[in-house]
């Protein structure tokens, strides 16, 4: 088992991270716990937004943890980098400490797509509850980007520069859309703050990747069995990780570079194959999965039909709407997504990939589809997750289970008004506007492509 290179006392905080999930645990965690081993300035100050459930697992064990690789072969890491947890809403202030202190260089964030508040146009979502509360308090914000603006104000108000932002959520072109709404947020309450942001802070785009199925009680016995340890809160992943980094950060900046991170001034080919074919596809196999009664990806894509449906998906909608990055071959690219969901030491949940589907299906498909009408090419297979999504909707609503999803109440509402015949189902969902833009849900061959796929079910 491996154990952090470095001494611990001497780490300095560098980064605050939002939103320690286990996303951020199993992946930019372990990209610092390497950089440490060289450069001590670089530990992290992880934020939890709402709840005091990692706080609460990993002081007792001075913020370390296990990190479980899953894979051919099967390691044991301790990871050291998180040097603190703070609880935001319990002490803003010390957040904010943070935020301004001299040493911190760089915010990082996972918070998941609907933690971005923005709206079905990629805005900031100046409607949104949160950000309503943010405006008229942003002394004491519950918004991620209430935090990153009000940690920006005082660096500026101490003539401080600014931190750089690094989103690293599953968005397409993630830290401008967070720049700009940033931006937006700093407006409305000080254009001179905003136009400081505007001209000085980085917001590298990036792209994120590794497997991280949900910590699970089998997980926590095999790492006792493995290590002899107690670990309140491991995290298990795949062994393979990446993380893409536009090349923006200037000098001060953490040497990514020399722990595997690719900097490159090419994000979006990488970020949108990723998006576009991995995520695209996970949600696909969630979908039509759970509708034929499988639990986990590895089911699904043992499903000779959906593995079918997946490659086709991949090679004949998804791939020609993708532009290469330099040195990626997307054929082999798909190919190993399909092995690496083939993993047998994974148990990757669809129930958990199903989760806040009108927040990841712009994204994974709904760009897929509107490249491919303006390029003349027929959706009928595109279609094919959208209108499972819908008979997934309608699945849970009748069971009476619930759907996490920050629009479920409109998704149920939905639900419960459908008409019953194809044409007008199909017509209520398209009918949600924060999911589907007027202009594709305008479009007569997207219509006509899910009412094909709705009809048939998957
Ligand atoms: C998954 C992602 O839960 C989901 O929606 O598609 O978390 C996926 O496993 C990661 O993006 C892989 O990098």
């Amino acid at each position: 088992m491996a154990l952090p290179a470095y001494d611990r006392d001497k780490v300095e905080i560098g980064v605050v991270h939002f939103g320690p999930g286990a996303f951020h645990r199993a992946h930019q965690a372990f990209y610092f716990d390497q950089l440490l081993a060289s450069d001590p300035r670089w530990g992290i100050c992880a934020v939890s937004l709402k709840s005091p459930g990692v706080r609460d697992a990993l002081s007792p064990q001075d913020g370390l943890y296990t990190l479980a690789q899953l894979d051919h072969e099967t390691s044991f890491r301790v990871i050291g980098s998180i040097i603190e947890v703070l609880v935001a809403p319990e002490d803003p202030e010390a957040v904010f400490a943070r935020l301004a202190a001299p040493q911190t260089r760089l915010v990082t964030l996972t918070v998941t797509e609907k933690g971005y508040t923005l709206t079905g146009e990629g805005k900031l979502d100046t409607a949104h509850p949160d950000i309503v509360h943010d405006l008229a308090s942003p002394g004491r914000p519950v918004s991620a980007v209430g935090y990153i603006v009000e940690g920006l104000r005082r660096r500026f108000a101490a003539g401080l520069p600014p931190y750089a932002v690094a989103a690293c959520d599953n968005l397409a072109d993630n830290g401008w859309r967070l720049k700009a709404a940033t931006v937006a947020f700093a407006e409305a309450l000080d254009p001179a703050l905003a136009s400081w942001i505007e001209q000085n802070a980085a917001f590298p785009r990036t792209m994120v990747d590794s497997i991280t199925p949900a910590t699970d009680d089998a997980l926590r016995a095999r790492v006792q069995a493995a290590t002899g340890l107690f670990d309140a809160w491991p995290i298990q992943r795949e062994a393979f990780t990446q993380w893409v980094v536009e090349d923006v950060l200037g000098a001060n900046a953490p040497d990514l570079g020399s722990v595997g991170v690719t900097l490159t001034d090419d994000v979006r080919g990488f970020e949108r194959a990723k998006l576009r074919l991995l995520n695209g596809v996970h949600s696909t196999l969630a979908y039509a999965g759970l509708l034929k009664g499988h639990e986990t990806v590895f089911e699904a894509v043992n499903d000779p039909a959906l593995e079918a449906l997946a490659r086709d998906l991949m090679a004949q909608d998804i791939i020609p709407t993708l532009t290469a990055p330099r040195g990626l071959d997307l054929a082999a690219y798909a190919e190993a997504i399909l092995d690496r969901f083939r993993n047998p030491e994974i148990r990757h949940l669809l129930s958990q990939i199903a989760w806040d589907g009108s927040q990841k299906l712009p994204f994974r498909i709904l760009g897929t589809v509107k490249d491919t009408l303006e390029a003349g090419r027929s959706v009928e297979r595109l279609a094919v997750p959208i209108a499972a999504w819908f008979h997934f909707l309608k699945t849970r609503a009748a069971e009476g289970a619930a759907v996490t999803d920050p629009l479920a109440d409109r998704l149920l509402a939905v639900v419960q008004a459908l008409p019953g015949d194809v044409k007008g189902d199909v017509a209520a969902f398209l009918a949600v506007e924060a999911v589907f833009p007027a202009e594709l849900a305008g479009d007569a061959r997207f219509v006509a492509a899910v009412e094909k796929a709705y009809g048939e079910r998957v």
